[in-house]
């Protein structure tokens, strides 16, 4: 359906992707080689962008709901993260932005943990939108990586609705 996308599959895997300093920090919906997509953000890498184009009268008209799923976390200094800065192992603070405005942040979430956030009618821009994914870690040294990216199209009937009781 026009309005919706997916970058990468829904497989439980990061494999698609590729490494974060091989790529750009950008990616443009619309090309569909995942591969320059970046995997995920380490502290090298804080931010993901994920871009793309909403037709004005889908983005006036439309909810959508933006989904995706953490598939992998590490660190390289585990110590430091969790005995000095209080981090759980493996479950590393982010952050999804959209256009510059922060949508979701968690403490950490386990790997394999989905997460969908609700896009409302009008709060997509005609034109390009950009989707930001943040690792919030103060303190270097952890990665976290996800499965995929998906914005779908909430559908809406069009002409008039009967409500049945
Ligand atoms: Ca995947």
């Amino acid at each position: 359906m026009t309005g919706s996308w997916q970058l990468g599959t829904d497989n439980w895997s990061n494999s698609e992707f590729s490494r974060e300093v091989a790529v750009p920090t950008a990616f443009y919906v619309g090309d569909w080689n995942y591969a320059g997509v970046q995997r995920g953000c380490p502290m090298g890498v804080k931010d993901m962008h994920l871009r793309f184009w909403m037709p004005e009268r889908i983005a006036a008209r439309h909810a959508f709901t933006f989904t995706g799923r953490v598939v992998a976390q590490g660190a390289g200094n585990y110590a430091t993260l969790t005995n000095e800065l209080g981090y759980v192992k493996d479950q590393w603070p982010f952050s999804v932005h959209l256009n510059g405005v922060q949508k979701f942040t968690t403490g950490g979430l386990k790997n394999g943990t989905a997460y969908a956030l609700a896009v409302d009618p009008g709060e997509l821009k005609p034109g390009w939108n950009v989707i930001t994914h943040r690792n919030d870690v103060t303190g270097g040294g952890c990665w976290l990586c996800w499965d995929f990216h998906r914005l779908n199209l909430v559908p809406i009937p069009s002409g008039t609705m009967v409500i049945l009781r």
